[in-house]
């Protein structure tokens, strides 16, 4: 009888992946093959290209004494993370703690993703990155609060996967740990004699709702690590609740190139070394002005630091000198994003361009693959 078999390609550079021999095109490590064999796969080349710098967000050693116990007691983890400031939500020294934990990972925030992106490319992007950062993924669901979105789907999902064990609602502050929980906690009926009380983990001074689910086993609510490479952390008040989106974030588009640089707000600056036209869609807050102008590029952002008003600017970064530049040289070819945390991101189709990008001193800039596919 004859015998068809799908081949398995690189996702990313198209290689036909093979186990033998790493020196060549397409070596994927046999385990992983292994690992996920129907997942979305790179080759080693490829997944080596796509981790970022390290986030460097150090956590505090109560933080990382929960986690333990966490894997000590081979919970289920919940890992609640922010669409829209994603890549602060899987601190490495995190997501190493819990790697052989089952782990259900929340994308919330969905309301705030264009309404054309499609879940199915946010969920195989959401599984990438985390993958890339080793937690050993179990499910996957998307959530809104605003828009009561698969909160249902996700009660069940825990209710499927605990298996008598305690499950741990954890991840980066605000990505909506208590918000889901108690839109949870709504449907919920107490079968236990036991009570929802605010628990302190042991041998630390942090506090979380601990809610029963069976006469010995509990939900617990880890408070969020502190993302202190975020824009949110490091600017003034007022000008947060204009970077913090309220709704759906929208595609602005433009084209730069080395004449011609984009400026968001006065909070971040794209300057374009190489020549050719790159078309640039623009993720953030609809609250924050861009613009791309021809020019002198320093002289232009300099213009906007100095009379920028508070809803684009903050006062503590008045000056280029209050900002860090970063150089990104794109060598892939498919849809890219750049990022500012906190901010959001522009996508672009990769074509050996090479950009400068002015962010506020310490905030995190990183280039993934894109989130969702816009470039036409
Ligand atoms: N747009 C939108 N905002 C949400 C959603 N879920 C939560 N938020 C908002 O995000 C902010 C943080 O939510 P919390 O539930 O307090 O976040 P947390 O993870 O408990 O934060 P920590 O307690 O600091 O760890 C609040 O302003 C919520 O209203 C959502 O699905 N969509
Ligand atoms: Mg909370």
């Amino acid at each position: 009888m004859s015998i068809l078999k799908k081949v398995k390609r690189c996702s990313h550079c198209g290689a036909i992946l093979q186990t033998e021999s790493p020196e060549k095109e397409g070596y994927i490590t046999s385990l992983i093959l292994k690992k996920y064999p129907d997942g979305v796969l790179l080759c080693d080349k490829c997944f080596n290209e796509e981790k970022t710098e390290d986030n460097i967000i150090v956590l505090n050693d109560e933080f990382k004494s929960i986690l333990k116990t966490i894997k000590e007691k081979n919970a289920l983890v919940v890992y609640v993370i922010d669409l829209f400031s994603f890549e602060g939500g899987f601190p490495s020294e995190a997501t190493s703690l819990l790697s052989d934990l089952d782990v259900i990972v929340v994308a919330n925030k969905r309301d705030l993703m264009p309404k054309d992106s499609e879940d199915e490319q946010l969920i195989s992007y959401v599984n990438h990155r985390l993958r890339v950062s080793s937690l050993k993924v179990k499910e996957t669901i998307l959530t809104s609060i605003n828009s009561d979105y698969h909160i249902d789907e996700l009660r069940k999902l825990i209710r499927a996967n605990c298996e008598g064990r305690d499950v741990y609602f954890v991840g980066s502050s605000t990505s909506g740990k208590s918000a889901l929980i108690s839109e949870i906690l709504k449907n919920f009926e107490n079968k236990t004699n036991k009570y929802i009380v605010t628990y302190t983990f042991p041998n630390t001074s942090l506090r979380g709702f601990q809610i029963p689910i069976t006469d010995k086993t509990y939900i617990y609510e880890v408070p969020g690590f502190p993302i202190n490479n975020s824009l949110l952390g490091v600017l003034e008040k007022p000008i947060v609740n204009y970077i913090v989106p309220k709704k759906a974030i929208e595609d602005r588009k433009f084209n730069i190139n080395d004449k011609v640089s984009l400026a968001i707000g006065g909070l971040a600056f794209i300057q374009q070394l190489t020549e050719e036209k790159t078309t640039v869609h623009c993720y953030a807050s609809p609250k924050i002005t861009i613009k791309a102008k021809r020019g002198d590029a320093l002289k232009f952002f300099d213009s906007i630091l100095k009379n920028g008003d508070q809803t684009n600017t903050s006062f503590k970064f008045r000056n280029l000198n209050n900002f860090d530049v970063y150089d990104f040289e794109i060598t892939e070819t498919g849809e890219r994003d750049i990022g500012v945390l906190g901010l959001g991101w522009v996508q672009f189709k990769g074509n050996n361009q090479k950009f400068r990008v002015f962010v506020p001193k310490g905030v995190y800039v990183y280039t993934t693959r894109a989130k969702f596919k816009n470039v036409k």
